[in-house]
């Protein structure tokens, strides 16, 4: 038989550590998500099991399937295989699903590139395949990104081949074209370092006001959120920047959130930092009414695209090659926990104005779940009752506890009454 204290032993890290989506969704958020690796699901049982269990990933985004060069290498001839992987999988597991990209200068095929075109050809040809595309896909994203990295990283507007054929106004008819394929999908614009506040969140503030004064359809912004061990912004620096799009009407959400170290291998306070970084993001979409989701663009370090692109650099996700939790996992599901198990009353929901219409394959949540019941010290202060939280960064809630327990740091995010 166990003493209190080895059951309350036992029973804490079940406690504290829930699975990532049940926690984000509990805390407020529709969805805690990540990428699908097309070229991995089969053959690696281990990262399916994983990436197909809903408590911990409720949405998938397919990493590659359905870009412009997977969907319609050539012209006119459509090809769903790839894409299918991620939809199968999350139809198959009650997942929802993120839809990424329509209109990206990269990973576009050359016959779009290098043609040469007239504003109506290419119209009806961007027509043509979102129509095919998002038309395939009816009914199953949450959200389409509708135009992906149109600003460079000096803050100028990407050269591309809609840029130079329409100037600005192929934003704004994207999104139109965009409403024409799929009336009821959430329509982003989507693109990495507007975590900065620099120059090219700048331009993308520009960028969503153009489309809505064309009078378009945009209904969220999002952060890539593609960071760097030790360089990655505050909770509130992260905060402020979303605001600035919330501001304007829209939802944000991470999208395809990884932070990689730049050496490698990481050493075990590089490993405590990463998961500092990674709390401190998640944390800032909470902290912001209108941030409904954050999507990582892989959970394992099996499998990620930074290694090929930055060399010697890397380990930027959750789960390490082997399929372990890394710290930066505990310090994530501990800063939801945080929020789940005591959302402030002030938080009263996690969408814009224009975020209405979830869809059915994605809980929809509001933060205003209940306050764990705590009673009134003899001091005057509250009690916090066993297993509640009782302290950790940014934590307002009772820091003591109804006796016989006490307040025991689980990390710096989450102390519980054990
Ligand atoms: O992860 C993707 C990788 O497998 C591809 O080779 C690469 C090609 O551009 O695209 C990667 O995903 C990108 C995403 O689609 C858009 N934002 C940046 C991502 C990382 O490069």
């Amino acid at each position: 038989m166990h003493s209190k204290t080895a059951l309350a032993a036992l029973l804490a890290p079940a406690a504290v550590s829930g699975q990532l989506n049940d926690l984000a969704v509990r805390a407020g958020l529709k969805y805690f998500g990540t990428a699908l690796r097309e070229g991995s699901i089969n053959s690696d049982a281990s990262y399916a099991a994983i990436l197909g269990n809903k408590a911990e990933f409720g949405q998938l985004v397919p990493e590659n399937g359905q870009k412009w060069e997977s969907t319609e290498p050539t012209r006119g001839q459509f090809t769903y295989t790839q894409g299918d992987i991620t939809a199968n999988t999350a139809k198959k597991n009650g997942q929802g699903m993120r839809c990424h990209t329509q209109v990206w200068y990269s990973q576009l095929p050359s016959w779009v590139r290098d043609g040469s075109w007239t504003k109506d050809t290419l119209r009806s040809v961007m027509a043509t395949h979102m129509n095919n595309v998002m038309g395939h896909y009816k009914g199953q994203c949450y959200a389409w990104d509708v135009v992906n990295e149109a600003v460079a990283d000096d803050g100028t507007w990407r050269p591309n081949v809609f840029l130079s054929t329409f100037s600005t106004d192929y934003l704004s008819l994207s999104f139109n074209l965009a409403k024409a394929a799929d009336p009821d999908v959430k329509l982003y614009y989507n693109d990495y370092n507007l975590e900065y506040n620099g120059a090219k969140t700048d331009r993308a503030v520009e960028l969503v006001k153009i489309v809505q004064a064309a009078g378009a359809p945009i209904d969220g912004v999002g952060f890539q959120g593609h960071l760097i061990v030790g360089s990655t912004p505050s909770r509130s620096n992260l905060a402020t920047a979303l605001r600035r799009f919330t501001a304007l009407g829209v939802e944000v959400a991470y999208t395809e959130l990884d932070i990689r170290h730049s050496s490698l291998p990481a050493s075990s306070s590089a490993l405590v930092t990463q998961g500092n970084d990674f709390a401190n993001v998640v944390g800032s979409c909470l902290d912001v009414a209108g941030c409904i989701g954050v999507t990582v663009w892989g959970f394992t370090d099996k499998y990620s695209w930074i290694p090929e692109t930055f060399s010697g650099q890397g380990d930027a996700l959750l789960y390490d090659k082997n399929f372990g939790k890394k710290p930066a996992w505990t310090s994530v599901s501990s800063v939801l926990a945080a929020k789940a198990t005591n959302p402030p009353a002030s938080s009263s929901s996690s969408s814009s104005s224009s975020s209405a219409g979830a869809p059915t394959t994605l809980t929809t949540s509001t933060r205003t779940t209940t306050t764990p019941p705590s009673t009134t010290s003899s001091a005057g202060g509250a009690l916090q009752t066993q297993w509640g939280q009782c302290g950790g960064n940014g934590w307002t809630g009772p820091t003591q506890c109804q006796s016989p327990f006490t307040c025991k740091k689980q990390n710096d995010w989450y102390s519980q009454c054990l």
